[in-house]
C-alpha cells in the first residue's frame, strides 16, 4: 500500500454528455482526495505529449482530435493505491469489455469514445500531472476540508 496521486481526465464525450459530475462522484465516493480540478482547453502540444506512447499508431491523430475537441475536466486525486483503484473504477479500455459498474462499462460504447483517462503507473502519473497542472494548482492533502475540520 502506498499513498499515490493520479491524473483523471473527463474527456470530450463525458463533458458534452453532462457526465462530469457522475465521473467525479465515482472517485469521491471511493474516498479519494481531490488535490486539483479544472475545466480546460487542452492544446495540441499538450495532447501530443500526453499520448506520446501512442505516436505512430493509426488512432493517434483521432486521439489528439478527441481530447482537444471540447474543454475537458482534469483532476488530480490522491489515496492509497489510487492508480490501480482509479483504473478499476474506470474499467477496461474498450467499453464493450468493461464490466458494468465501471464508468466505461456503464456509459461507453466504443474504444474511441471511452469518456475517461486515468494514469497507468506512478511514472505516468507524475509525467501526466505535470502536463496538465502547475505545482501551485495542487493542494496538499493537509489542506483538504476533512483535515481542516478534524483540526478544529
Ligand atoms: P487506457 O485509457 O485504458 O489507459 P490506452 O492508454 O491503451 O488505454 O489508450 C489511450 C486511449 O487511446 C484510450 N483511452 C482510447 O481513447 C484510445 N485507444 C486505445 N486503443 C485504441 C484503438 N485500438 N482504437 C481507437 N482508440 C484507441
Amino acid at each position: 500500500m502506498a499513498v499515490e496521486r493520479t491524473l483523471i481526465l473527463a474527456k470530450a464525450d463525458a463533458v458534452v454528455r453532462g457526465l462530469v459530475g457522475e465521473v467525479l462522484a465515482r472517485f469521491e465516493r471511493r474516498g479519494y482526495t481531490i488535490l486539483g480540478l479544472k475545466l480546460m482547453q487542452v492544446t495540441r502540444d499538450q495532447a501530443q505529449r500526453h499520448y506520446a506512447e501512442h505516436d505512430g499508431k493509426p488512432f493517434f491523430a483521432g486521439l489528439v482530435d478527441y481530447i482537444t475537441a471540447t474543454p475537458i475536466v482534469a483532476f488530480v486525486i490522491e489515496g492509497e493505491d489510487v492508480i490501480e483503484g482509479a483504473r478499476s473504477t474506470i474499467g477496461a479500455t474498450n467499453p464493450i469489455k468493461a464490466t458494468p459498474g465501471t464508468i466505461r462499462g456503464d456509459y461507453g460504447q466504443t474504444i474511441g469514445r471511452n469518456l475517461v483517462h486515468g494514469s497507468d503507473s506512478p511514472e505516468s502519473a507524475a509525467r501526466e500531472i505535470a502536463i496538465f497542472f502547475r505545482d501551485d494548482e495542487l493542494f496538499a492533502r493537509a489542506h483538504t476540508l476533512g483535515d481542516w475540520i478534524a483540526a478544529k
